[in-house]
């Protein structure tokens, strides 16, 4: 084959490429029009038996030197791009995304504004013990200037054995406690059944990890007008996350603030590891306030400071920590909450990083 032969073969070869190229897209203009009619006629779009028929059809005619797996292969693929085609181009864009709302979503919480740009701490201790533990702690946040007052009523423990919370006398406990000190409660809710119930007591509602893609659970805080604190579950991608999201403002609540936890890796110095990149990840994402919750990403008190200085340092909204008169004698996370004067330490140590806490 001489220079000249090859040159000509090319030439041929892009002729070709122009041609199927014009087609492949005559064959989309196609597929939109029966798009058209399908949904006028309120008909399913994918049609497993029609793409069959067109398949044998092509095999039929198919002389080669393709083989008929390879055509078929091919064709799979153009009829998949044309399936995507007919797609409601909205419907591929998650309502939590920057795409479909590109400014910040402003939670307003008793009127502090979370996403505004400041700086938000969720304090209070990892369960509703007693009414004194729980106002002991209380009294710490708001002297500290915190307006955001955590606490569990329903543990979802890894252990059957383990305090499962006092229920819902411990969410009486949190708001009786709250209104004291004015403060804003926040506390999980892990069945669909007690939403409802929650709206008296609650001013946020948290989905813990264990129940991040307990879906019947997100629905039920769709359907409802009332902020939810939506935790990172312990092995989820940032996708199967931000999908979680999506059940909850699919159903009308957009009042939805996401909290990376730490996931479960390898690394066994953490109790999980703090994603620590999932929050610009997030936040470019989605149009969502993120926080990161220090205490059950590190499992360790010491991590604490550095841990919530780099989430601010990288653009969370907030930090949740956990707080507790007397961590020794705590029924849960004995080992990494913080009793109050190091959480008094922890707030200057954290300062330089905070915008104004409010
Ligand atoms: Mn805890």
């Amino acid at each position: 084959m001489n220079l000249n032969e090859l040159d000509q073969l090319r030439h041929k070869l892009d002729d070709v490429n122009l041609q199927l190229l014009e087609l492949v897209n005559l064959r989309a203009a196609i597929v939109q029009q029966i798009g058209q009619l399908k949904s006028k006629q309120g008909m399913k779009r994918y049609d497993p038996v029609r793409e069959r028929q067109m398949l044998d059809h092509l095999i039929e005619y198919n002389n080669g030197p393709f083989d008929n797996s390879t055509i078929e292969h091919i064709f799979k693929e153009i009829f998949k791009a044309g399936l995507e085609l007919q797609e409601d181009t909205h419907r591929k864009e998650l309502l939590v995304s920057r795409k479909r709302k590109p400014e910040n979503t402003i939670i307003d919480v008793k009127g502090q504004l979370v996403g505004d740009g400041n700086t938000h701490l969720v304090m209070g201790p990892c369960a509703v013990e007693s009414y004194e533990q729980v106002r002991e702690v209380a009294e710490a946040v708001a002297r500290n200037g915190i307006k955001f007052f955590r606490g569990g009523a329903f543990k979802p423990r890894t252990s059957p054995y383990d305090f499962q919370g006092l229920g819902i006398e411990g969410l009486q406990i949190m708001r009786k406690v709250a209104d004291e000190f004015d403060l804003a409660v926040i506390s999980e809710i892990v069945n669909p059944a007690h939403i409802e119930t929650a709206l008296d007591y609650v001013d946020v509602i948290q989905i813990g990890a264990r129940n991040m893609q307990n879906f019947e659970l997100l629905k039920a805080a769709g359907e409802v007008d009332k902020p939810v604190l939506l935790k990172r579950g312990l092995s989820a991608t940032i996708s199967e996350f931000i999908n979680a999201a999506e059940y909850i403002i699919s159903r009308g609540n957009g009042n939805i603030i996401l909290c990376e936890r730490g996931i479960r890796t390898y690394e066994t110095a953490t109790r999980n590891t703090l994603d620590i990149s999932a929050v610009p990840i997030l936040k470019q994402e989605t149009h969502l306030p993120v926080m990161v919750d220090v205490t059950h990403s590190t499992g360790r008190r010491d991590l604490l400071i550095p841990t919530a200085k780099a989430a601010l340092a990288i653009g969370a909204d907030g930090v949740m920590a956990e707080v507790h008169p007397d961590p020794a004698v705590a029924l849960s996370d004995a080992a990494q909450q913080m009793d109050i004067p190091m959480f008094e330490n922890f707030l200057q140590e954290i300062a330089k990083f905070t915008t104004s806490i409010k």
